[in-house]
């Protein structure tokens, strides 16, 4: 048998993690199971009537859909039920949410989550996701989780990753030492190892931004642009732009064949769109693990020290050529 399931390559890595006695893995298996349902949801969305708004609204200010609801609830109870996380934050709650079960208390570790990332594209059909970032508590072990075991950096991960629920679903993850993909097999309902160790490409010829906000984009990313445009006549291919709208898949597309995702300040979000501890520091962590670059334009997104659970940052992130050539022209 040649498949390797998300449990057996957990198992297999085990013995990178001398501090976690199993901890680690029992919560990286709770967040596969919490994937697994909501896979199924987003699979059948157009056939039980769970598309359309929830009629709420999240902290962001953004029309709720259902399976928001749904894709938080699953995460919250899979992780609450798996006893391994004292804390959690969601990019659907305003605060973060204390998990004070039996076990959970002593939980060694915290979770952020944006549990259905993109999910303004659920009633079009559009590949959608979630994205998660694990940290070791730093309060004691039995005592109340403060929001200072919310707040760690990028530095302080010990794993980050992304389920995008797409033709396939596939969990993309990392724990430090590399970034291995699993493709669900429905068929079994495992995750299996399908691409392993991904190493994104240096270059690339794919950019991602919307080219909607372009009246009001810093100078260097204008310039940057009508570079990328003019320098099709220089290059045997052209560059592409490609925008879903849906960070995950957009992302995803761009760590395999290469890419350059751009999401900087706008006047309508100065301090740019994308969320510091739900998109930007896990997805930042995944693209430099790949061997990509992930900065604010300022400074490198896990180097930025969090100061509030819902803070938002501008984000340049993929292939490292590309990524520096933005670079050089913001600091024109
Ligand atoms: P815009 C989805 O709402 C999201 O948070 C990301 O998934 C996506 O990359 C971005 O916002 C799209 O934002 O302003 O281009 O529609």
């Amino acid at each position: 048998m040649s498949i390797t399931t998300l449990g057996q390559f957990i198992i297999e890595k085990q013995k990178d993690f001398p501090y976690a006695k199993g901890e680690l893995s029992r919560l990286l298996r709770d967040i596969g199971i919490a994937s697994k349902i909501i896979s199924r949801e987003v699979n059948k969305a157009g056939l039980t009537q769970i598309l359309g708004d929830h009629g709420s609204v999240n902290v962001q200010g953004e029309d709720v859909k259902k399976l928001d609801i749904i894709g938080n609830e699953t995460f919250i109870w899979a992780l609450a039920k798996g006893g391994e996380v004292c804390a959690m934050a969601s990019e659907e709650n305003d605060d973060m949410i204390l998990l004070d079960g039996e076990f959970s208390k002593n939980g060694k570790y915290v979770i952020c989550i944006d549990p259905l990332d993109g999910s303004s594209n659920i009633d079009v059909n559009v590949s959608i996701g979630t994205i998660f970032s694990i940290y070791k508590r730093i309060t004691e072990q039995g005592t109340e989780a403060t929001q200072a075991d919310i707040l760690q950096s990028g530095n302080h991960l010990v794993a980050a990753g992304y389920v995008v629920y797409g033709t396939s679903t596939m969990l993309v993850f990392s724990t430090g030492k590399g970034v291995n993909g699993f493709t669900l097999d429905p068929s079994i309902g495992e995750f299996c190892l399908s691409h392993p160790d991904i190493q994104t490409p240096k270059d690339g010829k794919v950019y991602s931004i919307n080219e909607g906000n372009a009246a009001e984009f810093p100078q260097g990313i204008t310039a940057y642009l009508k570079w990328v445009k003019e320098n099709d006549k220089s290059t045997s291919r052209p560059y592409s732009a490609r925008y879903i709208g849906s960070m995950v898949a957009d992302f995803h597309r761009n760590l395999l064949k290469g890419g350059v995702f751009i999401y900087p300040p706008t006047a309508k979000s100065p301090k740019g769109k994308l969320r510091l501890m739900f998109e930007c520091i896990p997805m930042s962590f995944i693209a430099e693990q790949a061997g990509g670059i992930s900065t604010t334009g300022a400074q490198r997104v896990l180097d930025v020290e969090p100061t509030e659970i819902h803070q938002r940052v501008p984000v340049i992130m993929g292939s490292a050529n590309m990524v520096n050539k933005v670079l050089e022209f913001m600091k024109m």
